[in-house]
C-alpha cells in the first residue's frame, strides 16, 4: 500500500526548542482544512477508530507520544507509527483505520478536509468491503 507520509516543516532553536508548521490551501496539504480535532487522555492499549469515510481526507500527526495507525484499503493492510511531531500521515477516503495508543499521554491531532458529518462514516467492516467493491466497479 502506498503511504502518504509528509515531513512537517520544523524551526529548531538550540535554546528555545522547536516550532513545527504546515499550511493548507495547496501549500503543504493537498486540501483546505475545514476542521481540526485532537484526541487525548486515552489509556495505553486502547484502540480507537474502526471505521472508514466516504469522502473525508485527513492529516494525522502526533505532537507527543506514540500511536500506531492501522490502515486497510480493503485489499491491503499497513501500520504506521506516529511518534515524531514532524511526521504526518495523510489518510484518504475509503480507508479503514484504527489507532492504538502505545504511550501514556500520547496526543493524536487531525486536520480534516470537511466539517463533521456522521453520514460520511462507514462503521461496519462488511459494509466497508462492499463499498470498496462497489467503488471499484464505477467508471
Ligand atoms: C477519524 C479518526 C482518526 C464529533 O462530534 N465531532 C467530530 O468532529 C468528531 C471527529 C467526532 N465527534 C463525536 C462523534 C462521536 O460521538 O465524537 C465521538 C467520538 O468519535 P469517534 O468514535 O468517531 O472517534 P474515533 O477516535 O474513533 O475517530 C476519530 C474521527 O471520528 C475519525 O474521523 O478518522 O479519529
Amino acid at each position: 500500500m502506498y503511504l502518504k507520509i509528509i515531513s512537517i516543516k520544523n524551526v529548531h532553536d538550540e535554546q528555545e526548542g522547536d516550532l513545527s508548521i504546515f499550511e493548507g490551501s495547496g501549500r503543504d496539504l493537498p486540501f483546505d482544512i475545514k476542521r481540526i480535532y485532537y484526541i487525548h487522555h486515552v489509556p495505553v492499549g486502547t484502540v480507537r477508530g474502526g471505521h472508514a469515510h466516504k469522502h473525508l481526507t485527513q492529516l494525522l500527526w502526533c505532537p507527543y507520544g506514540s500511536i500506531t495507525i492501522l490502515l486497510d484499503d480493503g485489499s491491503e493492510k499497513a501500520e504506521v507509527q506516529l511518534n515524531d511531531p514532524t511526521k504526518g500521515l495523510i489518510v484518504e477516503h475509503a480507508m479503514w483505520r484504527e489507532m492504538r495508543w502505545e504511550q501514556e499521554g500520547s496526543v493524536l491531532c487531525v486536520a480534516a478536509s470537511e466539517f463533521y458529518d456522521e453520514s460520511d462514516y462507514i462503521r461496519d467492516y462488511a459494509a466497508f468491503q462492499a463499498y470498496v467493491k462497489q467503488q471499484a466497479k464505477l467508471p
